[in-house]
């Protein structure tokens, strides 16, 4: 019944890989919702939901320190707004392609839709590498790169924020530029600084986020977070915060990677060394053992799910835990996975967690709490109002659970308990499609 809609995202996307893998997953899980109700089925819900509303692609020309042109290409796909203006982060990676945005945009729709937020769907970015660049050339790239976006975007329209890639100094810069260019001070991004328009929490929420929903699985499973050990794979935002949180609680973070491999220290990372190279000196994460010499590092970031562990955390970024390394894992006695990262685990890597009974923690589900908070930077900059640290940290960990509870629910009510990728999808799904009825074929 639903199996036509995959064939034909696949042929009217090709080569768009991860973006089919996305609409898969989605498409069975919501099967069930269909069949039960026959009237989003006559109005198309699902095969419009599949296909983004607006996508944008752009020349972004800057020049670098050398003098010499550079060109990369720029994205937004505005994919849903069925219940709120379109929101999702902007990602520069050299992996970057349309199939990788339409892909987190996808998601973000039902992501976004479980926070209980009134935000659409949406994700972009560039295949511009910030790494190894100066400030300069960030800041031209940046500019460049809002000289075009500008355009599209706006608080009621379309709100842009962080993924990888882009952290406080990009958003500062196209914040600038957006300013600048429609000579206007708006919440039109976030992951704002906290002297002009950012919320406090911001910064660790979906880190912190991750693990107040990993703390509603474990108490469901009658486990304890205190005493557990942890392994999170990249050392950025996500991860950086989710350890942060790990260790207020009383847990042993004993690994963390980048791109060119994993650090291993047995006694317990050392997280103050971490945020030193990585946030503050921008360097690689095997300079931690030099200045940690028990700590051992190895190349290869795969090699990080071999450790033995009770919580394995992807934090770093899609597909990196395949079938192999989930069989490791749950070989090794894993207990629980929480996807810090968007799509970390491939299906059969899930497969192999649902089968071995581990309590699995799907991305859109257990790493909203990102953009929730953003969500709440947005109610705050409308408000022209900040609110305090533990004021927003207990609105977030509230929404954390509410979107547990409302993918536990759902799983139940379609005859999947314990499910959580079926209980998130159908739950975020519900609410979209309810909206899109109601607004009649747009
Ligand atoms: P950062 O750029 O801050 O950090 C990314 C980390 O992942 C770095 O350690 C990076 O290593 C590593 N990484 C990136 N690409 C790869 C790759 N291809 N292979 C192995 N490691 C890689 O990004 P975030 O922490 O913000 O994002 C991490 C994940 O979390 C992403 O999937 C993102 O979509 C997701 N996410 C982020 C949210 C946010 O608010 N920031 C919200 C929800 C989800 P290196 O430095 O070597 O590149
Ligand atoms: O994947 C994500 O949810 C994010 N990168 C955060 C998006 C946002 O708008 O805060």
């Amino acid at each position: 019944m639903v199996k036509h809609v995959i064939e034909e995202v696949i042929k009217r996307n090709p080569g768009e890989v991860e973006f089919h893998q996305a609409v898969q997953e989605v498409v069975e899980s919501v099967a069930p919702v269909l069949q039960k109700h026959p009237e989003y089925k006559e109005l198309k819900i699902l095969e419009r939901i599949v296909e983004p509303e607006r996508q944008l692609m752009f020349r972004v020309p800057w020049v670098d320190d050398k003098g010499n042109v550079q060109i990369n290409r720029g994205f937004r796909i505005e994919f849903n707004s069925a219940i709120g203006p379109y929101k999702g982060g902007l990602r520069f990676h050299p992996s970057v392609y349309i199939g990788i945005i339409k892909f987190l945009g996808f998601e973000q729709i039902f992501k976004n839709a479980l926070t209980t937020l009134p935000m659409g769907g949406g994700k972009g970015g560039s295949d511009f590498d910030p790494k190894g660049k100066s400030d300069g050339e960030v800041m031209r790239f940046c500019q460049s790169f809002m000289s075009e976006l500008f355009r599209h975007i706006g608080p009621d329209t379309d709100v842009p924020a962080g993924d990888i890639g882009v952290g406080g100094r990009e958003i500062g810069f196209m914040f600038g530029m957006y300013k600048k260019l429609r000579n206007e001070f708006t919440g039109v991004l976030t992951g704002k600084g906290l002297d002009w328009g950012g919320s406090l929490v911001r910064t660790e929420a979906t880190g912190y986020g991750l693990i107040y929903f990993l703390l509603e699985m474990l108490k469901d499973m009658g486990k304890d977070i205190k005493g557990a050990t942890v392994v999170s794979s990249g050392s950025g935002n996500v991860s950086i915060y989710a350890m942060q949180k790990c260790q207020e609680l009383g847990a042993k973070v004993v690994a963390c990677s980048d791109s060119n491999g994993y650090i291993y220290d047995k006694d317990g990372i050392n997280l103050k060394t971490v945020k030193q190279l990585k946030e503050v000196e921008r360097k690689r994460i095997k300079e931690y053992v030099k200045i940690h010499p028990k700590a051992v590092y190895e190349e290869g970031c795969d090699n990080i799910w071999k450790i033995k562990c009770d919580i394995a955390l992807p934090n770093a970024t899609q597909n990196e835990i395949d079938e192999r390394s989930a069989k490791k894992l749950v070989e090794n006695g894993v207990w629980a996975v929480a996807e810090g990262a968007n799509m970390p685990s491939t299906p059969e890597a899930v497969k192999v967690f649902l089968k071995n009974k581990v309590a699995f923690g799907p991305a859109k589900a257990a790493n909203a709490g990102g953009v929730a908070t953003s969500g709440l930077e947005m109610t705050q900059n409308s408000q022209r109002l900040s609110w305090s640290f533990e004021e927003t940290d207990k609105y977030l960990n509230r929404i954390m659970k509410d979107i547990y509870k409302q993918a536990k629910g759902a799983a139940e009510e379609y005859g999947a308990a314990g499910n959580l990728v079926v209980g998130a999808n159908i739950a975020g799904f519900t609410k979209v499609a309810k909206a899109m009825y109601a607004h009649g074929i747009v």
